[in-house]
């Protein structure tokens, strides 16, 4: 594998396609390059390696359709909200639109033990660690940071400085590995980290590397690579691929189809077991593509072309796994229409608790600052409800 020789190889690669699938048009290798690992081609075929089968041993037709529901699901909640912004409800919508295969897969990857870091992104994530989407509405809405519990979760708050959270996960993997969590593959503990191109360009994200890579922390970085980073493309963050960063800081790199759910999933349980036995960190690159909007304060149609759109679309991450369950596993369209039915289910259920939200009162911006009560704050809060109370 280019890139990486000298640190341990994955060993998930196998270079070129058969002669067979060339002849029916499969794209066994696509645009990613040669080192991009896939198990499913945007065309919905299986391929098969030892080494990433061995990490998908337990998916069977049932377990795809779970993973196929979670993606429809995912998007559907993606979309809402975006018309719910549109409609002036949300203040602000990060859409997720194209991401759905490198959320699903490396959420579907963790344990309950395990800790996440997201950045403003990973709804998908935040789905496969139970919380419900309408716990999101409040972030976007500006009424709070997130209204869930990060340590019952194993999914800490949404970050928006970018790349912050690399230290903030850096530093949790270090404690997991000081307070012995560390050993073994059944039970051992991990930590993920979600970041995007534009946040590798950022100095926390360069510390946290070098602190977990010289400590060797318990930590996967998964850096989903959607290609632009708000209209900065790609090619004004970096030389080389991104997963070949990771030599540099002395740990693997490895670069996934982040369209393709089953070998994110694969590569992220690959990426979790080398840390729980302790030859962490990981960094894994997601190679995707944002298909909306860097926000729904963005307009992609002043810097791209809306060609590029057009090919990503044929790598949808979700057509593919529908593909592969009507022709390898005979699903039939009952199943589609219940998980559409479901969708519309849970898409008005997130709009009506959307549009009922009750506004916070004016003290509830000064609880939760800090664990310990802090008499700075408490006085701040005292002369705030004065001030307010001084209009009754
Ligand atoms: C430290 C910091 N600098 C700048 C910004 C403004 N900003 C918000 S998103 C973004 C681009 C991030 O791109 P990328 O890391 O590729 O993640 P993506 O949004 O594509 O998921 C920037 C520059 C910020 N939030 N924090
Ligand atoms: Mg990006």
């Amino acid at each position: 594998m280019p890139g990486v020789s000298g640190i341990s190889q994955p060993g998930f690669h196998e270079p070129e396609p058969t002669p067979e699938q060339v002849i029916a048009g499969l794209r066994a290798t696509v645009e990613g390059g040669e080192d991009l690992v896939q198990a499913l081609t945007p065309e919905g075929e299986r391929l098969h390696r030892p080494k990433l089968d061995a990490y998908l041993e337990d998916i069977d037709a049932a377990a795809l359709q779970g993973l196929y529901r979670d993606m429809v699901l995912v998007r559907r909640v993606d979309r809402e909200a975006n018309a719910l912004q549109r409609q002036g409800q949300l203040g602000i919508w990060v859409p997720l639109l194209g991401q759905e295969a490198a959320q699903v897969g490396a959420g579907r990857a963790l344990r309950p033990t395990d800790m996440a870091f997201p950045s403003y992104r990973e709804h998908g994530v935040a789905w496969c660690r139970g919380i419900d989407p309408t716990e999101l509405l409040g972030i976007f809405r500006g009424t709070d940071h997130g209204s869930w519990d990060p340590a019952e979760t194993g999914f800490h708050l949404y970050t928006i400085v970018i790349g912050n959270q690399v230290l903030n996960a850096t530093g949790y993997a270090m404690g997991q590995k000081f307070d012995g969590k560390v050993g073994s593959a059944e039970d051992g503990q991990a930590t993920i980290c979600f970041f995007g191109d534009g946040a590798t360009s950022q100095g926390d994200v360069h510390e946290g590397f070098v602190w977990s890579a010289v400590w060797d922390a318990p930590v996967v970085f998964f850096c989903q690579n959607n290609q632009w980073a708000i209209s900065e493309p790609l090619e004004r963050q970096t030389r080389v691929p991104l997963y070949q960063r990771a030599r540099g800081y002395g740990f693997p790199g490895i670069r996934v189809d982040g369209n393709d759910v089953l070998a994110t999933l694969a590569v992220t349980r690959w990426a979790l077991e080398e840390c729980r036995t302790g030859n962490g960190p990981v960094l894994i690159e997601a190679f995707t593509y944002r298909m909306d909007a860097h926000t729904t304060s963005d307009d992609p149609s002043r810097y791209r072309l809306a060609d590029e759109l057009e090919l990503w679309k044929l790598k949808d991450p979700i057509e593919r796994v529908r593909v592969n369950l009507v022709r390898e596993h005979e699903v039939g369209q009952d199943f589609f229409d219940s998980v559409a039915a479901e969708s519309d289910e849970l898409a008005a259920r997130f709009r009506a608790y959307c549009v009922a939200m009750p506004q916070p009162g004016p003290e509830r911006m000064f609880s939760e600052v800090y664990a310990e009560p802090s008499p700075v704050v408490d006085a701040q809060r005292d002369d705030f409800l004065a001030y307010h109370a001084s209009f009754e």
